[in-house]
């Protein structure tokens, strides 16, 4: 996996020059806005959702310098997601990402406005003049992420976990709360990559969004068994955090074992889809791995 790190250390980099680059300087009025928006977006995060726009990118023979913006793009509306969560409105959570989370850092007005400023700011990039050739497969783009992180997207996602503290939901309602909470972001990230790319091809984009979903879900099931075995310190947030809230998760469900099992089943079936492309997915392969396996 060394050939691996090395990739993901330089997608990784090369992201926090393009956000670096895409964030307004703190020294700009309004500075404290704009200091906040730094501090929550730079230099922390695994920056998953920018290796798979890439992954997918490499798949189908896209311009890196393109695919660059669209994975910050992804990033910026996570990092948003992240600092409206965290908000005593929502989570209510004080550490994201090893530091105080903005309202913590900053205040809850100017979280609030982080978040708003972010989203703008995504589609700004995306929406920037000439960044494709092909102007309708950009808007296209901008179509992918504003479904993927509204009222039917993530946000959704997000009003259906609130709303279901405290109930004993079923896998399938679990399942379709994380489909938009994390999922619908995951699934854009890589299909955006794929629309930077020459092959748009209807087959392979499906056979990729079937990946993007299993991994999706992967990722969250083992976001779930992480919040109940792994420490503060190494996750940066606060661990235990779902069975304090008293929310339904994949552990409380499935229990930790069944769960584990579940996350490799999800594993597996995202390979599948990959078999027809060959060594051009390995990237997508090794980032499977990545996000079963992780650790924080
Ligand atoms: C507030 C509209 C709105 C949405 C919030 C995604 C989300 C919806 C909230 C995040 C809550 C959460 C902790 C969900 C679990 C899965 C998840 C998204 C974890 C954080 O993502 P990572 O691990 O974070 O990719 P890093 O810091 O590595 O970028």
């Amino acid at each position: 996996m060394t050939d691996f790190n090395d990739w993901m250390h330089a997608i990784q980099s090369r992201t926090e020059v393009v956000l670096e680059r895409l964030l307004p300087s703190g020294q700009v009025v309004p500075q404290r806005l704009h200091q906040a928006m730094r501090y929550v977006v730079l230099g922390g995060g695994k920056r998953v959702r920018a290796l798979l726009a890439h992954a997918a990118g490499e798949l189908c023979d896209a311009d890196p310098a393109r695919v660059d913006a669209a994975a910050a793009a992804v990033e910026l509306i996570h990092a948003y997601s992240l600092v409206h969560d965290d908000l005593p409105c929502m989570d209510d959570d004080d550490l994201r990402r090893g530091k105080p989370s903005c309202h913590k850092q900053f205040d809850d007005a100017t979280a609030l406005l982080v978040g708003d400023a972010l989203q703008s700011l995504a589609f700004q990039a995306l929406a920037q003049p000439g960044l494709l050739q092909d102007a309708a497969c950009q808007l296209t783009m901008s179509h992918l992420l504003a479904q993927a992180s509204g009222s039917r997207g993530m946000a959704g996602g997000q009003a259906i976990d609130l709303a279901s503290v405290g109930l004993d939901l079923t896998q399938m309602e679990l399942e379709f709360m994380h489909i938009h909470k994390t999922g619908a972001l995951i699934r854009a990230a890589a299909l955006l990559g794929a629309h930077c790319g020459q092959t748009h091809n209807v087959s392979r984009l499906a056979a990729l969004d079937h990946y993007a979903k299993s991994i999706g879900l992967a990722f969250q099931v083992v976001d779930d068994i992480l919040d109940s075995e792994a420490d503060t310190a190494t996750l940066g947030k606060t661990a235990g955090k779902d069975a304090a809230q008293n929310k339904p998760t994949y552990v409380t469900i499935l229990g930790p074992e069944r769960a584990k099992r579940l996350a490799q089943e999800l594993h597996d079936s995202a390979l599948e889809q990959l078999v027809p492309f060959g060594a051009q997915a390995l990237r997508l392969k090794q980032l499977a791995a990545f996000i079963t396996q992780r650790q924080f």
